[in-house]
């Protein structure tokens, strides 16, 4: 249904999970966001965590799309394995590094990932016998371009077959553009403005993470359509210490 919804340019609001512990994700996974990035770039999560999230959010409607670390073909391979469908790959600079990617998350002759499906979690350990046949069209594949390199190929990465979302980190971005932590200088702010036409001149799915809600209702208002409003980590700590300071502790 994600993936069908990015086809039909519908919007899909989304939470960061970076805590990386199956209970915050399955509270998370309660309260309706429409995906939860898992994310294994920069939470401290292993495959075992992965899969512990994967399992705890299953029950609900939330989307699971696991951001893994690398552009490793293995790790692609077992996170499919463990049952992820959709995966957001960081700091893809070049079309042919997109397109290496795709082959990464494909069975031959499309692609190059190994088969290994029947021993999996993907498969329902092998409870679906339809799996390798339809494998290859569920997978959601959503590319990162985050430097001034990656936005200035945004259409080229875009249009690659098989990449069906191209989402901004702006805070790599404004670091690769001498901004370091100002994702909302100007320059920065052009930058992704440009890039979201450009993803959309190519006809996929243009998203970004954006915490600050003035700032992402422009970015959906410009074309976003996977927008990630916020994080585990940041809700917690900004209830706790709200709740804190409402006592007068630390006064
Ligand atoms: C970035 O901003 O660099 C990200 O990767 C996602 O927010
Ligand atoms: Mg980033």
């Amino acid at each position: 249904p994600f993936k069908a919804a990015l086809a039909r340019d519908e919007i899909r609001i989304g939470l960061w999970l970076a805590l990386a512990d199956a209970s915050s994700a399955e509270v998370c996974a309660t309260s309706g966001f429409d995906w939860l990035l898992i994310d294994g770039e920069h939470g401290p999560y292993d495959l075992r965590t992965m899969l512990d999230v994967l399992r705890a959010v299953a029950p609900y409607p939330s989307h699971p799309v696991v951001r893994i670390p690398s552009h490793d073909p293995a790790l692609i391979k077992q996170v499919l394995d463990i049952g992820a469908t959709t995966l957001m790959v960081p700091m893809v600079e070049t079309a042919g590094q997109a397109r290496d990617l795709v082959r990464a998350t494909r069975y031959p002759p499309a692609g190059i990932r190994g088969v290994g499906s029947i021993l999996a979690r993907a498969s329902r350990w092998g409870d679906r016998e339809d799996y390798l046949q339809v494998a290859n069209d569920r997978q959601c594949l959503l590319l990162q371009v985050e430097s001034a390199t990656a936005a200035a190929n945004a259409e080229e990465i875009s249009a690659v077959e098989g990449v069906d979302g191209v989402f901004i980190g702006p805070v790599d971005l404004a670091a690769s553009m001498g901004h370091l932590g100002q994702t909302d200088h100007p320059e920065v702010v052009a930058v992704i403005d440009t890039a979201i036409e450009a993803i959309r001149r190519a006809g996929k799915a243009p998203g970004i993470f954006c915490p600050s809600e003035t700032l992402a209702r422009r970015y959906v208002g410009r074309g976003c359509r996977f927008i990630a409003v916020g994080a585990d980590s940041l809700l917690l700590a900004r209830a706790a210490r709200s709740l804190a300071a409402a006592f007068g502790c630390l006064e």
